[in-house]
């Protein structure tokens, strides 16, 4: 596998939850030093929905602090903001041309987004697969680290690929989507049949990255859980599964150890030691994002050496696909 390239990029849209750590950022760690890894902050994805100005601008830098303080190594992967690249914004055009309308339409994350934004189904919010798609193509990206419920846009990729590989030559990579059958969907606390997410209204539903202990621990105390009272894993019982599967996730235990790990005790036991090792793992990510956010210099450093780094990449795919389109570009 070596001489692999990785792609993956979260929004700045929110304040992270534990699904966004578990399902992408952490399964992003043990490729860094093997592959050629891209992590972005995809701003451009961002203002689908409506934004506060200042607040992007303060996520986008408050996600990027993340990244290096879960772990990612800057001095290893390419990190970088999405719209200092304009390659992307330049492909996802070309792609437009290759896509069809019925397909965007038919995407599950866009049909709901429409619901829940019914006074703003903009083209961005339409067209978001096909600007995922440039992300990854750009960088010819063999695998794409994300949770479940990219998977659609992951495949929608690939059709884009092969079409235009069909169509124009060999040009693109045609990418994988990485999907780690454990925590690839951590389910909300209070409706564990739903995925738990960053735009949730119900602030109990979600545990963020941002959460103290006091406010980590009380949420587990609540989480709903099913009606008898043994703690494994069964479709039957998806809050104590969620939960199993959030302890094994945090503690680098499979799901069956930490089922051991309570077999015989009781639920209340079971949520506080589920939030302690939250808790715990949390507490030193949360320190060093604060150290690092304090330290602006470091990070625009960092950013601008990972938009150099990006640019070049992407300027060599954005002028060969130039190429077998037709594109003029200069004697
Ligand atoms: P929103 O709910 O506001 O649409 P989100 O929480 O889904 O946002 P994204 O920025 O869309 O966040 O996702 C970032 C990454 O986190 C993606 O790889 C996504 O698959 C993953 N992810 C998001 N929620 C979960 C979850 N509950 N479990 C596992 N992975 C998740
Ligand atoms: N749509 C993704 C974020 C994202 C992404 C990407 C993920 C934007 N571009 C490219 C993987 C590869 C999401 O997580 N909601």
């Amino acid at each position: 596998m070596e001489g692999k390239t990785v792609y993956s990029a979260i929004q700045p849209s929110g304040n992270l939850t534990i699904g966004n750590y578990v399902g992408s950022i952490r399964n992003w760690l043990n490729m860094q030093s093997e592959y050629d890894c891209y992590f972005a902050m995809a701003n451009m994805h961002a203002i689908t929905v409506r934004q506060e100005p200042s607040e992007l601008r303060r996520r986008t830098l408050e996600l990027a602090a993340l990244y290096i303080a879960c772990g990612v190594d800057p001095e290893k992967c390419t990190l970088y903001v999405q719209s200092q690249v304009p390659q992307h914004a330049e492909l996802a055009w070309v792609l437009n041309t290759l896509t069809y309308v019925g397909e965007m339409e038919r995407m599950t994350q866009f049909k709901d987004k429409s619901r829940k934004h019914a006074d703003n189904i903009n083209m961005g919010l339409m067209d978001y697969p096909v600007l995922m798609a440039a992300d990854i193509l750009l960088y010819q990206a063999d695998l794409v680290p994300v949770g479940q419920d990219q998977t659609q846009h992951v495949e929608i990729t690939r059709d884009i690929a092969v079409r235009f590989n069909n169509r124009f030559g060999d040009t693109f990579t045609v990418p994988q989507a990485l999907i780690l059958k454990q925590g690839a969907k951590i389910c909300s606390l209070q409706e564990p049949e739903k995925k738990m997410s960053k735009s949730d209204e119900n602030p109990n539903a979600s545990v963020y990255l941002t959460d103290d202990r006091d406010a980590i621990l009380r949420k587990f105390k609540r989480a709903v859980t099913d009606s008898d009272s043994e703690i494994r894993l069964a479709p039957e019982k998806p809050g104590i599964s969620n939960l199993l599967t959030i302890y094994a996730s945090f503690t680098g235990k499979t799901a069956g150890e930490a089922e051991k790990d309570f077999a015989g005790k009781g639920y209340g036991e079971f949520k506080l030691a589920v939030g302690e090792a939250v808790a715990d793992k949390l507490a030193p990510v949360q320190q060093e994002q604060a150290r690092l956010l304090k330290d602006k210099a470091y990070l625009g450093g960092v950013l601008a050496a990972g938009a150099e780094r990006a640019y070049k990449t992407a300027r060599k795919t954005l002028s060969k696909v130039y190429r077998k389109i037709g594109f003029y570009q200069g004697e």
